[in-house]
């Protein structure tokens, strides 16, 4: 099997000579493996790229890329991983980072899971890993926080650390099959992509916690709008559920709407004609935009997709009017705080889980 660690520079002159001594200690107690290391540098005005050009005097498995100039981490990695798979042929492309704040010792560690793995994470947020404590608070909530906003938003539960930049991808069958063309961020929020791709291929992913060292020499290039750029990514990788939410809120609108107009002709009327206009919007706007690539089409087909939509619906309805009356009754919360929790909490993954479950069942399995 070979390995090729990958590793963007940027202003690295300091560290450089001393990472490719810890690792060409780390690859020789790795055996089986032929081990590589190919540095994509942003044309750093420090002369890194000089300094791993001397190296590969000493070093046949030292490859370096230069850049014309620094376009984002994620830009890098592209660069670097089309390089690795084709011109190296890799089994395993390795993430890392090129600060020391990834242990070189780990990479063995991970490198162990390669027979039964698909996707080898390193992880600060399990038991035995961590970020640095030298951290400011801040830098630690904004590091919690944001891991944390990305695992939900992606629905990622098993997965503890989805922003981390330590990890091992096997290439056959997975990063082979990624267009890097498609790559939807150039910096950081790239790995979110990778991440989000390796789990719906459908890859046998495991965490192994490491030590997120504090930099100790030059200085970060994380961007200050790191945050924006993850949430733009997120959104783009879950347009099914925004669709979803949007097709909802139009739903919303057209029961609000109709609810108004119909009142002069008896309030339960207006309650029942409203909600079914409601249910009849949101099953034709998911059936032509949310859930395209499953469209019901047919007469007999959608009249029964119909009514089981239906069905679903008013399981929503019983639930949240039943939870409502019970917390709004029995507990006391207020009214208003109480319908946007049961709605978001509740229901809306309540109508989630049934449209992709039941409606608009996927056709192929292990495919979205
Ligand atoms: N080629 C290239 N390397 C980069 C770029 N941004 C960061 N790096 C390198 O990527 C690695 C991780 O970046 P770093 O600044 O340490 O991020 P942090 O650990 O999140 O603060 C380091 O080796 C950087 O030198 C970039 O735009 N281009
Ligand atoms: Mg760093």
């Amino acid at each position: 099997m070979k390995i090729v660690v990958i590793i963007p520079t940027y202003n690295e002159k300091d560290n450089t000579p001393r990472m490719i001594e810890a690792l060409a200690r780390v690859f020789s107690d790795i055996k089986p493996h032929k081990m590589h290391l190919l540095y994509i540098d942003g044309n750093s005005p420090d002369g890194t790229a000089d300094v791993i050009r001397k190296y590969q005097k000493k070093y046949d498995w030292l490859h370096v890329i230069v850049e014309t100039k620094k376009e984002g981490l994620g830009k890098a990695y592209a660069k670097g991983m089309a390089y690795a798979m084709q011109e190296l042929r890799a089994d395993w492309l390795l993430e890392f980072d090129g600060d020391f704040q990834h242990p070189p010792e780990s990479i063995s560690e991970l490198v162990k899971y390669t027979t039964s793995y698909d996707y080898i994470l390193g992880s600060r947020y399990i038991k035995g890993g961590s970020i640095p404590k030298e951290w400011s608070l801040e830098r630690k909530l904004l590091s919690v926080l944001g891991n944390l906003v990305a695992r939900v938003l992606l629905i990622l539960p098993n997965i503890h650390d989805v922003t981390g930049g330590f990890k091992l991808s096997r290439v056959k069958g997975f990063m082979d099959q990624f267009d890097f063309d498609k790559l939807l961020s150039k910096s950081f929020a790239y790995k979110i992509h990778l991440l989000y791709y390796m789990v719906q291929k459908g890859a046998r992913v495991i965490e192994i916690p490491f030590i997120f060292g504090n930099r100790t020499s030059g200085e970060s290039k994380i961007i200050k709008n790191e945050l924006f750029e993850t949430l733009r990514v997120i959104f783009l990788l879950q347009q099914r559920i925004v669709k979803f939410g949007v097709t909802g809120f139009i739903g919303y609108l057209v029961n609000a709407i109709f609810l108004q107009l119909l009142s002069s002709s008896g309030e339960l009327l207006a309650w029942l004609v409203s909600t079914e206009l409601a249910i009849i919007s949101n099953f034709t706007i998911n059936n032509l935009w949310t859930f395209r690539s499953e469209k019901i089409s047919g007469v007999g087909k959608l009249l029964f997709k119909f009514l089981q939509f239906n069905l679903t619906s008013s399981g929503g309805l019983i639930i949240q009017s039943v939870l409502g009356f019970v917390v709004v009754t029995y507990l006391n919360v207020p009214r208003q705080l109480a319908l946007p929790i049961i709605i978001g909490f509740i229901v809306l993954p309540y109508n989630y889980f049934m449209y992709t479950k039941v409606i608009w069942k996927e056709k192929a399995p292990n495919q979205k």
